[in-house]
Parts: structure tokens; sequence; C-alpha cells
């Protein structure tokens, strides 16, 4: 007999990959929790139906949302990840010599467990003595914070249940703050296909509090319409300028120099509908 997941991308539109076996299901007490064993993608965390990530194409979305930032940033040594229980944001992170604190602060704790259980290539690295782990509310926990961080990383779901709050303009406000001067702050922002309406809403907010507001993309296979965004808000330092020599060195997959630049270059349809926004 044939097992099929389908995520839902849209009403009109979704996903399916062939499940090889369900190894765990569960409702936590914030979102429904699935990790599936799939054929072609190896296993995969699911949450309230939207993949997250899975063990075949994660190094695309987590070297791009770490990358990024952390060679623009000339010295990033504190480092907050709002989300990412799975670890894989926390891994690269960890690449960089720079680093010398990494803290990760998960809304759900069910993630984390069942990344430790299920996705150990991910979440290895929440064991590194350089990273914690703190569960508790991202958007609360950050508007407490004063100057604090060079870098930040919204590695959340989508707009929708837990990480609704981390899409709103207060949230961004409260990120200002937490940064240190010469910080920056990246999130994910979905896709440019699917979700303009969503990128013009956060990249509006972020231009308007900081003096580099960005928006890039990535392939994710398994991401609704296959290419992914990021927002990117940084105080001072503009990631077209980034450590090349540091970028090259680093151990990735998909991540090099040459993809961080072209990152930038969005297509005419998607790049004429966010100047028309500004
Ligand atoms: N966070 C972003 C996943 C968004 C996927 N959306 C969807 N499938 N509809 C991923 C967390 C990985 N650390």
């Amino acid at each position: 007999m044939e097992f099929w997941f389908t995520e839902k991308q849209t009403e009109h539109l979704g996903l399916t990959l062939r499940v090889r076996e369900s190894l765990l299901v569960e409702q936590t007490p914030f979102q429904r929790l699935a990790v599936l064993d799939t054929y072609l993608y190896g296993r995969m965390l699911v949450l309230d139906g939207a993949i997250q990530t899975t063990e075949g194409d994660e190094f695309v979305y987590h070297e791009m949302i770490t990358h990024v930032p952390l060679t623009t940033h000339p010295s990033p040594q504190k480092i907050l990840v709002i989300g990412g229980g799975d670890g894989g944001t926390v891994r690269e992170i960890l690449k960089h010599s720079a680093v010398k604190r990494v803290r990760l602060v998960e809304i759900d704790d069910h993630v984390v467990a069942a990344a430790r259980r299920f996705l150990p290539a991910l979440s290895h690295a929440l064991d590194d003595p350089r990273a914690d782990v703190l569960i508790t509310d991202g958007a609360a926990y950050v508007q407490a914070l004063r100057g604090a961080c060079d870098v930040i990383i919204v590695d959340s779901t989508d707009p929708v249940g837990p990480a609704v709050k981390l899409f709103h303009a207060d949230f961004y406000r409260a990120i200002l703050d937490a940064l240190t001067p010469d910080g920056l702050f990246v999130t994910q922002c979905k896709s440019p296909y699917l979700d303009r309406g969503l990128i013009r809403e956060v990249l509006g907010v972020v231009r308007s509090l900081f003096p580099v507001a960005l928006l890039y993309t990535a392939a994710v296979p398994t991401y609704p319409s296959g290419l992914w965004s990021f927002v990117l808000g940084s105080k001072v330092h503009h990631p077209l300028k980034f450590d090349e020599s540091r970028a090259e060195k680093l151990e990735t997959r998909y991540y090099s120099p040459e993809i961080h630049r072209a990152a930038f270059a969005l297509p005419r349809q998607i790049r004429g509908d966010l100047i028309q926004a500004e």
C-alpha cells in the first residue's frame, strides 16, 4: 500500500510526497507536529500541515538564512535565533569562528524534542557549548532586550498560529532595539510567487525602521512554489559589501560568495512590485 502526504500550499495547489513511514504525529500545546520519513527527501518535519524542513533540502534554507547575515556582519559574536527549534540554523551559525554565543528561543519544546529524536544532523548543534536553548515566547523575549545582539535570525513558521506576532511591526521595532548599534537581522518571508502582499508589507515596515532593507531569495524545493524569500534589515552593514573570503571558506552545499550576490538579484516582476510599494 502507498502512503502520500500532501501539503495544501494554497486552496488550489499542493505538494505531495510519498511516505515510507510515519515516525511521530502529535498535538503539542501550540500546533500539530509530524515527522514523516519520505522516499525522496528523507525525514521531514511538518507543523500544522506545513513542511518545515526535510533532510534532503534543509541545507538550502539553513545556509541562506544564516550565512548571508553572518558574512555581512564584520564580527558576529552574539547571535539570537527566534524559532528554529530543529537546530539547523544554529548548526550553520556555529560554522563562524567569531561566534561566541548563540541563543535559540523556541516557543514549543516539542519541536526541539522531536528534532533531537529524529533529526540529529540538525539538532546536534544545540548541544554545542556556545549554544543554549530557551523555551519561551520569542516576541516577548525580544521586547526585553536592549542592544544585546549582533545578529538576530527569525527562523519561524509561516504567519499562522504561534508565529503571527513575528510578522508584526511591533516585533520588528523590538528587534531594532535588541540589536547592537551595527546589528542586523533576517526573517524568512514566504514565497515571492504566492505571498507578495506579505513581502510588500514586511519590507515596508523594515524599510521604515532600518537604513538597509533588502529582499533576497533561495530555491527551496519543498517550500510553496519552490522559491523562498528572506527580508534583511541592517543598521549599518550592507549585504553586498560582505566578507567574500570568509564566505568562500565556509563548508556549505548551496551558499557561496556568488550565490550570496546573486540572491539579491530579483526577477523583474518581483522587483517592480516592490519598487512600486516604496
Ligand atoms: N521555517 C520556515 C518554514 C516555512 C515553510 N512554509 C510552508 N511549508 N508552507 C523553517 C524552519 C526550519 N528551521
